[in-house]
């Protein structure tokens, strides 16, 4: 690992070379990846290669960054619509790994990794941890879910590029986390910010925050904010450093903060970032909160032109006092639609209506309850069934019940409480119906 001394301070920066470029270098290199990647994409996936025939555009049109706004947009319906694997630009054989995380309705957003796309992702992790202060002899506990969700691996393949060693703990089971925590002498964490909240809390009450050696956490997954960070490092003693990504461009390693925490540095010579208004889809100033659009530049298995993210932030080209020069965005204000991160698993509301739709007994009427109770988030769903459930046995009531909860735990990959409910009972709106009430504090 290269490290930086400017000013007099010790900067974990992973490789000078990527993240201190000046502006102009890192346009260059974004023109010619992106111009290459178009032109391969525009060879090898029919669903891009029509849209710019659609608009009378040719791959010898981008040559250069400025270029990038000639592209057609890609949307998460896109990928749903060419569900499993239809923007997918390398043969079968090509592809060693597939991620997926929640669609909007039943069907999961799937994605796919060559091994190049795989080292390049590790490599980006890396860089994060570095930035996060881990080290080669440092033990990181992985907490984020293993398995199709991109956070489990997405770390662990990131810390052994580092060349640390991974504890691959997944999510859950607080009580062996602590265990393995203390007696392995963990220095660092990745998990989702609620569920450190959620340790911290086991950890004081058990007193073995007393020994354990934590010394840094990266965090991501679900929108958090700068006080929960402070209340965090105060009462871990630790460093904690926000980490962004999303499994249609990558994973988690997009973009993260360094110990400055004036911002989010993203990797811009993996990934082009634009900011948007979302009304008209034109640029926002430097500063001004819109909607952050990612184009992938060297993705093979799944290259994207400018990906809605549908995530609301803002950005700054002004290089940060850690030394980086890379673009930063701003800690994310929200999203322009209605997906929920509940305890870190990504949930649509209109997830919820297709699962009740194979439940003949229940109306279309459902509110879903989101709240968090200590550090924890809380789902409740409110179903309307027909009357003769409150008339009949309460038994009846209650098998429904069971089977309701076991239909949504499938659909929605967390287990809600669910509670049913008599007809007309939830409020009807005389607009848009109101399927949500979120009454966590977040932004
Ligand atoms: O959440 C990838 C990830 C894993 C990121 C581990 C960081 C750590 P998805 O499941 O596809 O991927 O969800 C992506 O989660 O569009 C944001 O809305 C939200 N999100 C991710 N990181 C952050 C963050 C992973 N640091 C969606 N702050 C994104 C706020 C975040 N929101």
């Amino acid at each position: 690992m290269e490290q930086s001394n400017t000013e007099g301070k010790k900067k974990m920066i992973w490789n000078e070379t990527k993240e201190c470029m000046s502006r102009d270098e890192m346009s260059n290199l974004q023109g010619v990846r992106l111009k290459k990647m178009v032109k391969n994409v525009y060879h090898s996936v029919e669903f891009y290669r029509k849209k710019m025939q659609e608009i009378g555009l040719e791959p010898g049109d981008i040559a250069s960054i400025e270029d990038i706004t000639k592209l057609p947009f890609t949307t998460k319906d896109d990928l749903r619509d060419t569900y499993p694997f239809g923007l997918f630009a390398v043969p079968d054989s090509e592809v060693v790994r597939v991620h997926a995380s929640s669609g909007t309705t039943g069907k999961a957003t799937v994605v796919g990794y060559t091994r190049r796309d795989i080292e390049n992702w590790s490599e980006c992790v890396a860089r994060v941890l570095a930035m996060a202060g881990v080290r080669k002899s440092d033990k990181i506990q992985v907490s984020y879910g293993y398995g199709l969700f991109t956070g489990g691996l997405g770390l662990h393949y990131g810390a052994e590029n580092l060349g640390a060693t991974v504890i691959p703990m997944s999510s859950g089971n607080t009580k062996k986390q602590i265990t393995m925590m203390e007696d392995f002498g963990c220095a660092a964490i990745a998990c989702t910010p609620s569920y450190l909240l959620h340790l911290t809390e086991a950890l004081e009450d058990s007193g073995a925050i007393e020994r354990i050696k934590l010394r840094a956490a990266v965090l991501g997954a679900e929108p958090w904010t700068d006080q929960m960070r402070e209340d965090i490092e105060k009462r871990l003693g630790i460093h904690a450093h926000d980490i962004y990504g999303l499994s249609e461009i990558m994973g988690p390693g997009v973009a993260a903060d360094c110990e400055y925490h004036k911002g989010l540095h993203f990797y811009a010579d993996h990934f082009i970032p634009e900011v948007l208004n979302p009304e008209t889809l034109k640029p926002c100033k430097e500063g001004e909160t819109g909607e952050l659009v990612i184009t992938p530049i060297t993705k093979e298995a799944l290259p994207l032109f400018r990906y809605r993210t549908k995530d609301l932030t803002s950005i700054a080209y002004e290089p940060c006092e850690c030394g980086r020069t890379l673009p930063r965005i701003s800690r994310f204000t929200g999203r322009t639609d209605d997906m929920l991160i509940i305890r870190g698993v990504n949930i649509f509301p209109s997830q919820v209506e297709a699962a009740l739709l194979d439940v003949s007994e229940t109306s279309p009427h459902y509110l879903l309850i989101v709240d968090r109770v200590g550090n924890l988030d809380t789902l409740e769903v409110w179903v309307e069934v027909e009357e003769r459930f409150f008339s009949d046995e309460i038994r009846k009531l209650e098998d429904l019940t069971k089977k309701i909860t076991q239909i949504l735990q499938q659909a929605l990959g967390i287990a809600p409480k669910v509670k049913l409910v008599e007809p007309r009972s939830i409020e009807r709106s005389e607009g848009k119906a109101k399927r949500v009430i979120d009454k966590r504090k977040l932004f």
